[in-house]
């Protein structure tokens, strides 16, 4: 807890912060710091991205009077100390843990949390969605999107920019760079935001340099037009932030955003220029823990970890999926080189920086565009490449309109990587991997195949790239049943299942998974006198259509498991395909396991898989239940 006497301590709500003096303000940024560095090396959480924007976020607080003001912070994983400073402190402790306070912006959680985020680059589309609101109303009130370089990269972020640029609505956009996105930023902006950055006397020169061009004579009436265009480029070359200034925002900055007073100053600046206006603040990511500062990238987001040597605690030692699969991209490159890969702003969290250390002519970091990656994989693949697209089942969702109209309707053949699939844990209910299946499987041509373990994910990634034709590859986040690669691929055919284990009393169909715990259920029934076959299905599309419907016509019950939403997923397929082939007389009883039709709070992982009856004892029971007393059923 934080030391009682200290400054922090004290602050229940921003107006604490009100008639501090800067010393006092500076003093607090440090008691802040230490706090969130010694609690987040405990309950694990964004670290760096936070430990950047502790005066930034004092500075606001006490220029603006929220929640009259609005804040709407991008991503939301940089919001801690806006809670500590909104009332939350008391409940930092409990930070991404099962039932306690969220990683993100929760309007549950305070009035304070005016818009909730989770995936990137919404703030300033949804900012300005405030502020209009606010005009049509006829009420006051800044409205502020604070969003980093990264978020920065994706179309959506622009859109809102031309949109607030054409309005002309009052708003302020701050843009917190720090260079990095998770990995170091990408993109021409962001190499125009260096430049920016990297020279100090942009800052100081600003107005000398907008006087100095408007009074350079012009000469007669047929001169005035080519003068106008000089003076034009010369602003573009002396001035900072140009491109933002003639998209119709005014362009504030760069301010040192460590620097509590300039901030405080830019700020209220800010808020007297009518229209909206964009603060340029520099910040140190990881800024004052010598380990975060050296790897922000490493302490993005982080587990619990010793405080001293930055080290984190309690690492499996089976190799993850991610981990897999990044094997399995290199050697898969290895054999063909027509295959690259793909990723928006994620090289660590999907693997596929090991590709770009092996082939870099054949990796692609598009930035936190995973529409645009979609498309790019799309135009790469007309032209006979074949891309790999790895990108988190969640993140996904952006790229839906990409995978229908620029790759499946062009028979494509992207292999997407659709990592993160199922319930991710910490993260909450923004980045659960729920609906790819669902939004996947109605797409015409689209195959979609989940592993049941790390050897068979490689398998399909080889298969994948003979089959042609769009094909998603989903897997879970953390490691699988620990079944390592034997060092050579096996081809599977597209749509079959395999069937794992007989039992007359039910089939448990599985997908990906969830297949080992069917395993294990069966196994435990088996010895209560329950004969209960498993079926690894391997494809959501297209179905092993022969497989399932000999099982509906051999067994009374069908369980179905994923781990995804039920509703449109894997389970719904089954039951589309018995009710369209058999009569209804001869349909068995069918349960489908998933995800509820609901949004899925932060949690523990396999807590998670428990509560919603996708582990082991939860299909055992499932099949229990239904099946009734076991002495009124036989063994096989
Ligand atoms: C649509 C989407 N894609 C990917 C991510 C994963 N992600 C979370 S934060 C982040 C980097 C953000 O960088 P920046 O906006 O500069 O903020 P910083 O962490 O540097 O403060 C990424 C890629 C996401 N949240 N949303």
């Amino acid at each position: 807890m934080t030391e009682s006497g200290s400054l922090l301590s004290k602050i229940s709500s921003p107006q604490d912060i009100k008639n501090m003096s800067t010393g006092e303000l500076k003093r607090l940024a440090a008691e802040i710091r230490s706090y969130m560095i010694q609690s987040v090396s405990e309950t694990g959480g964004h670290l760096a991205p936070n430990l950047g924007v502790v005066e930034l976020t004092i500075a606001l607080h006490r220029v603006l009077d929220s929640p009259r003001d609005r804040i709407v912070w991008d991503v939301g994983h940089q919001s801690y100390t806006h809670k500590m400073i909104c009332g939350r402190l008391g409940d930092f402790c409990t930070l991404r843990q099962p039932g306690g306070m969220s990683g993100f912006p929760k309007m549950s959680e305070s009035p304070h949390d005016v818009f909730e985020t989770g995936h990137s680059s919404t703030s300033i589309a949804g900012a300005l969605g405030m502020a209009v609101a606010r005009d049509i109303r006829g009420e006051d009130g800044e409205v502020v999107a604070v969003i980093g370089d990264g978020a920065l990269t994706a179309g959506l972020a622009y859109e809102g920019l031309n949109n607030a640029g054409h309005f002309g609505t009052k708003m302020i956009v701050v843009l917190n760079d720090n260079s990095m996105s998770i990995s170091p930023n990408v993109g021409a902006m962001s190499g125009y935001l260096s430049r920016l950055r990297s020279d100090p006397t942009y800052n100081r020169l600003k107005e000398d340099v907008n006087n100095l061009i408007d009074r350079l004579p012009s000469i007669g009436r047929t001169m005035a037009g080519s003068v106008r265009r000089v003076k034009g480029s010369l602003k573009y070359l002396l001035l900072p932030g140009m491109i933002f200034e003639e998209l119709g925002i005014t362009y504030l900055g760069p301010v040192d955003g460590h620097d509590i007073p300039a901030t405080i100053e830019v700020l209220e600046r800010a808020r007297r220029i009518p229209g909206p206006v964009l603060v340029h603040a520099m910040t140190i990511k990881g800024k004052g823990y010598e380990p975060a500062e050296k790897r922000p990238d490493k302490f993005h987001g982080v587990g619990s970890f010793d405080l001293e040597t930055g080290d984190g605690r309690g690492s499996s030692s089976t190799p993850s999926y991610t981990e897999v699969f990044s094997d399995a991209l290199v050697r898969l490159a290895e054999m063909d080189d027509r295959v690259v890969a793909i990723t928006a702003a994620m090289p660590d969290g999907t693997g596929t920086d090991e590709m770009s250390r092996r082939f870099p002519d054949r990796f692609f970091d598009v930035g936190i565009a995973e529409p645009g990656a979609v498309t790019f994989a799309a135009g790469l693949a007309t032209r006979g490449m074949r891309p790999v697209v790895a990108i988190y089942s969640t993140f996904l969702q952006r790229g839906y309109d990409g995978i229908i109209h620029d790759v499946a309707n062009q028979r494509l053949p992207v292999i997407f990587a659709v990592d993160r699939a199922g319930v991710v844990g910490a993260d909450g209910d923004t980045h659960q991997g729920a609906f790819d299946v669902a939004y996947l499987r109605h797409v015409p041509r689209v195959t979609v195949a989940a592993p049941r373990n790390e050897s068979q994910l490689g398998d399909l990634m080889y298969s994948a790239l003979r089959w042609g034709g769009p094909v998603a590859i989903r897997y879970p986040r953390g490691s699988g049943p620990g079944v390592t690669f034997d060092g050579e691929f096996e081809f599977i055919e597209r749509g079959t299942a395999e069937l794992l284990r007989r039992g007359g009393d039910a089939a448990v169909l599985a997908f990906g998974h969830p297949v080992a715990e069917a395993e294990r259920a069966a196994a435990v029934l088996s010895e209560e006198g329950r004969e209960v076959g498993v079926v690894d299905a391997r494809f959501a599309k297209p179905l092993d259509e022969e497989l399932i419907l000999r099982m509906a016509r051999e067994v009374p019950l069908l369980v179905t498991v994923e781990e995804g939403a039920v509703s449109g997923g894997f389970g719904s397929a089954v039951l589309e395909l018995l009710h369209s082939s058999l009569p209804a007389r001869e349909i068995p009883e069918v349960v489908v396991l998933g995800l509820p039709d609901r949004f899925i709070p932060h949690g523990d992982q396999s807590a998670q898989r428990t509560e919603f009856g996708l582990d082991a004892e939860g299909i055992a029971r499932t099949i229990r239940d239904r099946l009734g007393d076991a002495s009124s059923h036989t063994a096989d």
